[in-house]
């Protein structure tokens, strides 16, 4: 039988594991990435297990999400990351070098190679022909101790993309497509693998806008083959010694196939508050707009930014509303500054923002109230603009080009007079790594103090697993809870290193006054139970969205699904994930219900189902888990930090 992508790289990674689709794989790491926002959590997980130097082949942590400080934390927060990555052994791009995984595509992907890295969007690199997967931060510490990283071996689904696309269709539709295809929810331990004579006509950095968001259908990475294309970025990038072909066996097999017809796809937009509520632009055509906002992780190529330069060119934005263009590298920024291309932004109206997440996240740039506003990122989930009653509508940068020129949503293709330019990737890109750290030598590192600021706590520790789980239902939430409501971002953000006080916030989009509920009943000796409905904790790989509610004493989530890496995060710090056996039992829990959860140890041991009984109603409901051995064992050890503690030692 022939080979996909992923079992070419998974078989050639496997340490552990039969490599069959859904059955636990154990596989070898090569790069890591962390990014500021997860990534002071990732060392000082590290630092515990008192390892000299990194054991993967590069390691790298950025400086991206949190750069625009209003106080000293984020200071001491990149104080600390860059004492880390001398010390340790890792390459440090520094605050204003770019976007994690847009500088991680241009200097140091290499295809065929697996790439972890603590944020959501490191499938990325999937653009450059990696096995690329987002992870919580304490997946990549043990990373970088050597362990192996466990999956479930991929359930691959094939897009196959057939012909070239027309004047205004980009890849951000492509990637659209595919979401309307597959929704947000539904698809935990799949992977996308993409193919079709299509292919050809994307380069790199298309590729990576499409694998970057394939995060949104919730799978566990999606990757591109590497071919002449792939060379092509390399060469161009100065890097194509690492450059290795990689394509599927004709006969591979696939769990299924999607076919989209290139030259039928029209620009599409994400409408509120989903990246999967698809629609197409001609429908949403005349909509005003407050805000347009070009950049993230998705959009930010150089190439991105020279189409939008091109549509902007000689004209001015619209007087009623703010354009703010943030390149997604430095690189980008420094060649549109020789192209001349930043003036002709400038010139238009547009604030140019520094290379980092900012709008993306909440982090600066929040919309007016009731406001309504174009973005090219990756993540429109209400409330995590800023404005909690702001609407954003996710297209690509040539839509939101003309959108910021008229005002409002616009159909180039069938209003105006626009002339539209794709543009061809450079010959060469400009490379200047002089804002790359690279890691002292052996024997510095010795020498290196790790600088602490006040805010830098410590990693908590979880309990061992208890065999009854008695306390009360803290919070009842619907379905497609993002982390962003769990632990917000934006304005909270400099909390990350400081547990107790960024728990807080748990809850603050949903339910303000959970924490304190939580830390009543703590005080009381009783647990907390989380119950949450379809796809619980989507969206971003933040371990904090299961560390700050383990310190306020969560026990359990109780859901009808949850979402890949919140799942493991949740045991990695020790809290049980745990689902209904009958999704109507759902409607039957209420916040403030009495529950007990006993014998959960010999049910764990002994694959049985878990007896919920809900004290206060007279009743008993079936749950289920899903856990592999090795995360029971976790489990009963007390969190992932306890038991690899036990294994690299
Ligand atoms: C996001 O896009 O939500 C983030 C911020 O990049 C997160 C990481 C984080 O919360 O620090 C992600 O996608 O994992
Ligand atoms: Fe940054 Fe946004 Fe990308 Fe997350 S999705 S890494 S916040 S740009």
């Amino acid at each position: 039988m022939g080979e996909n992508l992923f079992d070419k790289i998974i078989k050639a990674h496997l340490v552990e594991g039969n490599p069959i689709p859904g059955e636990r794989v154990g596989i070898k790491v090569d790069q890591t990435l962390t990014q500021d926002a997860t990534g002071t959590m990732v060392y000082l997980e590290f630092e515990t297990m008192h390892i000299p130097t990194v054991r993967t082949k590069l390691s790298v942590s950025y400086i991206d999400h949190n750069t625009m400080q209003d106080g000293f934390e984020n200071a001491d927060d990149h104080r600390y990351l860059q004492s880390t990555a001398r010390k340790f052994g890792l390459y440090f791009s520094r605050p204003g070098n770019g976007i994690c995984h847009q500088v991680q595509l241009e200097r140091f992907g290499v295809p065929g190679d697996v790439l972890l890295g603590s944020d959501s969007h490191t499938p990325t690199n999937g653009g450059i022909g990696m096995m690329a997967i987002g992870v919580g931060g304490l997946d990549v510490a043990t990373s970088l101790a050597g362990a192996p990283f466990y999956l479930d071996y991929p359930k691959v689904i094939r897009v196959v993309l057939k012909g070239e696309l027309q004047p205004w269709v980009t890849a951000k539709d492509i990637i659209l497509k595919v979401l309307e295809h597959l929704s947000t929810k539904g698809n935990v331990g799949c992977a996308i693998e993409y193919s079709g004579d299509g292919v050809k006509s994307l380069d790199v950095p298309a590729r990576a806008t499409i694998t970057n968001m394939g995060a949104e259908t919730g799978v566990t990475t999606s990757i591109f083959p590497s071919d002449e294309n792939t060379l092509k970025f390399l060469k161009a990038q100065g890097r194509e010694e690492v450059f290795k072909e990689l394509k599927a066996d004709p006969d591979a097999e696939y769990y299924k196939t999607i076919e989209i017809d290139l030259k039928e796809l029209a620009p599409l937009a994400a409408c509120p508050h989903s990246p999967g509520n698809i629609e197409t632009i001609s429908k949403l055509a005349g909509l005003k707009v407050d805000q347009v906002c070009i950049g993230s992780c998705t959009n930010a190529s150089y190439q991105d930014l020279a189409m939008v330069a091109k549509i902007l060119k000689g004209k001015t934005i619209d007087p009623r509303l703010s354009l703010i263009i943030t390149p997604g590298s430095r690189q980008v920024l420094l060649m549109l500054a020789k192209s001349g291309e930043l003036a002709t932004l400038v010139a238009a109206g547009a604030r140019i923002a520094e290379c980092t997440c900012n709008f993306c996240i909440g982090a600066g740039f929040s919309p007016k109230s009731h406001g309504v506003s174009v973005r090219t990122n990756n993540r429109n989930f209400k409330g995590r603009s800023g404005t909690a009653d702001a609407d954003i509508y996710l297209v690509s940068p040539a839509i939101a080009a003309v959108t910021a020129l008229t005002g409002e949503i616009t159909d180039p293709t069938t209003s105006g007079d626009w002339e539209f330019a794709r543009v061809d990737m450079p010959e060469k890109f400009l490379i200047d790594d002089s804002m790359i750290i690279p890691p002292a030598s052996l024997e510095e590192r010795e020498k290196i103090e790790i600088q602490r600021g006040p805010n830098i706590g410590e990693p908590p520790i979880s309990e061992p697993l208890k065999d009854t789980i008695k306390g009360e239902v803290i919070i009842k939430v619907g379905d497609k809870i993002t982390t962003d409501h769990i632990m917000p971002a934006g304005r909270r953000l400099k909390y990350r290193s400081n547990i107790p006080k960024y728990a807080e916030f748990v809850f603050e989009p949903v339910d303000e006054t959970c924490p304190q509920c939580c830390l009543e009943h703590k005080e009381k000796g009783e647990d907390g139970i989380i119950v949450g409905g379809l796809s619980y904790g989507q969206g971003s790989s933040r371990e904090h969205a299961a560390i700050c509610p383990m310190y306020l004493g969560i026990k359990a989530v109780l859901a009808k699904s949850i979402e890949r890496i919140h799942a493991d995060n949740l045991v990695n710090f020790g809290i049980l994930p745990l689902y209904f056996e009958n999704e109507s039992d759902y409607d039957t829990l209420e916040k403030g219900d009495k529950l007990t959860i006993a014998g959960i140890h010999e049910a764990l041991k002994s694959n049985t189902d878990v007896k919920l009984q809900i004290t206060n109603k007279q009743k008993e409901l079936p749950l289920k888990f899903k856990l592999s051995e090795r995360q029971k064992e976790i489990l009963f050890s007390g969190g992932k930090l306890n038991y690899i503690k036990k294994q690299v030692s």
